[in-house]
């Protein structure tokens, strides 16, 4: 254990959540094995190795998916509130675990420990809006054009649903998917990101232990470690009917041809390239707090990351200083220790992108306002603590239409009306998040109008990160489309069936065709 780790209490989270030093990265909630190659998972932090997990193999994702096949058989009959009862223990150790696993997703990630539990948060909210939604799993029904006959829909489980997910929310994204999947009646297979497999194998452990008290088949909560090689053992497996991925535009182009390939679903959360339009009438002090949070909070990783700000000719200045002023005040650091607001970026590869974006940037003839640098010294020694850095740039650079996952502002100038705004903020190929900041009801409810955001996320006075789980999360345009979490994100979990049914002694048919024998 390095000394970080031992001063904020790593090896007793490690305890908490079960992990070994070498653990197996393959599960099918009953059984723990795995015949792969070893992955080490160093930590952003101080550089040092936390433990290892054994990848799955070819061989193991066979028995992974034969098993979640058949424990969908078993699960798909139980009644959906005793399948909420399960999700409503799980959610229990999560809150009971909430600490450790906020403190390993810090550890492992990098993002602050604040963010850590937050994101634990965002795992006890799904679990139990899905409980709720145990009870609430309706169709319609509607009235049949032919006499004595009765036309409702329903919704059954749809089968065997593999999510891969991303470093950045290494939890939350999981349990969004398998907090409503269980309830539906499904059975998941997860692949989380090869960049944090520790916090993987500690939900897994959470659930199988729950799971197994509850003497639900194996195979509903199962886990598959390892690179997009095992990623793509699912997404090309017509035994997944649905796969939920959350990644890079790249990664999520290569996923969505592969899955309709074969004619499955898919439902993608990628990349974001998020704006805040800040008008004349815009509250300056909140501002500046919307917009540092989204830009720098998680290091700038989130998909929902504030990247680009919009701002009025008429208060351009003012809230520049303001925001550069905010940036002089930032604590970067170690994420654990409480007083910082920046953690490390998650590798060198993230560190070597960023330095990129601030070099793009300049070539193309943007003006760097606060400076950006990678840190050196007593506790950066893990090479991945950055500064994050402003930009005056144009929102034609091919920089600026690019996501860069670092914390990389760029500010650009609007005049006249709030629609030379919006067509800036849409005026990029992704279509996650977006925000204006107002007092003016005109402008706000413009922004929100058919000829407003493009966005999925479209928000009024707060920023571009941060959204809540009740909402159906996900974005347009080369984001990808997917919906998750709240509001009706259940129903691609499940398959819907009409039925139409005929109690009389005759046989009418539809549309009044006569058809007489
Ligand atoms: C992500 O970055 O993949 O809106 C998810 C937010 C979080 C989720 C972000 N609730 O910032």
């Amino acid at each position: 254990m390095s000394e970080v780790a031992q001063k904020f209490g790593i090896k007793q989270a490690l305890k908490d959540l079960g992990l070994q030093e070498t653990n197996n990265g393959t599960s099918t909630g009953k059984d723990f094995f795995s015949s792969g190659e070893v992955i080490e998972s160093y930590s952003p932090v101080d550089g040092a190795l936390i433990g290892k997990v054994k990848a799955t193999t070819k061989e193991d994702y066979e028995k992974v998916i034969k098993t979640a096949e058949a424990g969908f058989k078993e699960w798909r009959t139980w009644p959906s509130p005793q399948r909420g009862e399960v999700v409503r223990q799980f959610n229990d150790e999560l809150r009971r675990l909430k600490e450790p696993l906020g403190k390993l997703v810090s550890y492992e990630m990098g993002k602050s420990y604040q963010e850590g539990l937050g994101e634990v948060q965002e795992m006890i909210d799904i679990c139990d809006f899905a409980v709720g939604l145990s009870r609430q799993l309706h169709g319609l029904t509607m009235h049949s054009e032919r006499p004595g006959h009765r036309m409702y829909e329903q919704y059954h489980p749809l089968g065997v649903v593999g999510i891969i997910s991303a470093f950045n929310f290494p939890v939350a994204v999981w349990s969004w998917n398998t907090a409503l999947a269980w309830v539906c009646g499904d059975a998941c297979i997860w692949k989380g990101s090869e960049k944090t497999p520790l916090t993987s194998v500690a939900c897994q452990n959470i659930a199988a232990r729950v799971f197994a008290e509850n003497d639900v088949p194996a195979g509903i909560s199962s886990l598959i470690t390892g690179d997009y090689t095992v990623g793509e053992m699912m997404t090309n497996d017509k035994r997944v009917p649905l796969i939920s991925a959350t990644g890079s535009i790249r990664m999520g182009k290569i996923v969505a041809q592969a899955v309709a390939a074969r004619l499955g679903k898919s439902l993608l959360e990628l990349g974001g390239n998020n704006a805040i339009i800040v008008t004349p009438d815009a509250d300056i002090k909140n501002t500046v707090i919307g917009a540092v949070f989204g830009a720098v909070g998680t290091c700038g990783q989130r998909c929902t990351s504030t990247r680009r700000l919009i701002i009025h000719e008429s208060i351009y200045d003012k809230v520049r200083d303001a925001i550069v002023k905010a940036y002089k005040q930032l604590r970067i650091g170690n994420p654990l220790d409480e007083n910082n607001h920046v953690g490390p970026l998650i590798d060198k590869d993230a560190v070597k992108n960023y330095q990129n974006a601030l070099d793009k940037v300049v070539e193309e003839g943007g003006n760097i306002l606060v400076k950006g640098g990678v840190l050196e010294g007593e506790g950066y020694e893990s090479g991945c603590y950055v500064k994050p850095a402003i930009a005056e740039a144009k929102n034609e650079f091919k920089i600026v239409q690019h996501e860069t996952f670092a914390p990389v502002l760029y500010i650009m100038k609007y005049s006249g009306d709030v629609s030379n705004a919006i067509e800036l903020q849409n005026g990029v190929v992704q279509g996650l998040s977006s925000a204006i900041m107002t007092n003016n009801l005109r402008e706000a409810e413009r922004f929100l109008s058919v000829e407003g955001s493009d966005c999925g996320i479209a928000n009024v006075n707060i920023g571009t990160s941060g959204a809540e789980i009740g909402g159906a999360f996900g974005g347009e345009k080369e984001t990808g489309g997917g919906r998750e979490s709240g509001s009706d994100a259940w129903k691609i979990y499940m398959r819907r069936q009409t039925n139409t049914i005929n109690y009389t002694t005759e046989l009418p048919l539809a549309q009044g065709i006569k058809f007489d024998l």
